[in-house]
């Protein structure tokens, strides 16, 4: 991850250092089954919407232009309704280095993570009332080369030229998330475990959902990530390897959604 953020991530600062942070890698026979990871409710995912793409120094964000419309993810075990803000990608020129997570000490080649915001303090009532601090819900796919096109995020890949630097931004239209993610029975199968952000801060706010049913994209499309982005307004880094290493787990579990 050289020149990720300026600062490599072992100089990034003492917010980071912490117990509970992200990136980790799933040790699937360590995993626990629980009952409470029910499916997820969607809403708004298979909206065709304009998007936002901006490279900002670190990734491609890519947020919805949503006029109005929400769109939420609830179920899932979340204690709350979280309300879609961003999705942006990890990703290495190496097939098998680009994802943040790891399973079973296999890494992939990218990363996609689809992340939600609720409010901090809203959960319970008066009785039940708790401080929640996990205000972040991200939902990671896997990424791995196919031999066919991924039609559907074919869109995303051709924006990319138009952002090489720096705080360029452009749009993208009609799509909708459902246009590249598995399909909803393949939704059920996930890894949970509580963590944080993945760049500074290193907030340990977020709920970490991991599906086990990786996206498949053609090896041209994950190589453009790398060969269209640069880092620096001179054109003269290539954006890649934007991935953090993995952390120690500590006392932490990790659960699986029933399957
Ligand atoms: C990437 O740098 C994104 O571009 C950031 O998104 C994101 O920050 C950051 O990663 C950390 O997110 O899911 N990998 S992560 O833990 O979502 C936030 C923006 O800066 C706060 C919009
Ligand atoms: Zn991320």
């Amino acid at each position: 991850a050289s020149n990720y953020t300026c600062l490599g991530p072992d100089k990034w600062g003492e917010h980071c250092q912490k117990d509970f942070q992200s990136p980790i890698d799933i040790i699937t026979n360590k995993v626990k089954v629980d009952k409470n990871l029910g499916p997820f409710s969607f809403s708004g995912y298979d909206k065709k919407l304009e998007w936002t793409v901006e490279n900002n120094g670190h990734s491609v964000s890519v947020s919805p232009i949503t006029n109005g419309i929400e769109i939420t993810i609830a179920g899932g075990g979340l204690p709350a309704q979280f309300q879609l803000t961003q999705f942006h990608l990890h990703w290495s020129k190496t097939m098998n280095a680009g994802s943040e997570h790891s399973i079973d000490g296999h890494h992939f080649a990218m990363e996609m993570h689809i992340v939600h915001q609720t409010e901090k303090g809203t959960l319970g009532n008066d009785n039940h009332a708790q401080k929640f601090e996990y205000d972040t819900a991200v939902l990671a796919f896997l990424v791995k080369p196919g031999s066919a096109v991924n039609e559907g995020f074919q869109p995303l890949v051709e924006a990319l030229s138009k952002i090489p630097r720096p705080e360029m931004s452009t749009t993208i239209g009609q799509i909708s998330l459902l246009d590249f993610l598995p399909n909803e029975e393949k939704l059920r199968h996930y890894f949970r475990y509580l963590g944080s952000l993945t760049t500074p801060s290193c907030d340990e706010t977020v709920i970490w959902t991991v599906f086990e049913d990786p996206i498949e994209l053609h090896r041209d499309q994950i190589l453009a990530f790398s060969y269209k982005l640069y880092y620096d307004e001179d054109q003269k880094l290539n954006m890649t390897d934007n991935v953090r290493p993995v952390q120690d787990q500590g006392q932490r579990t990790v659960y699986k959604s029933q399957a």
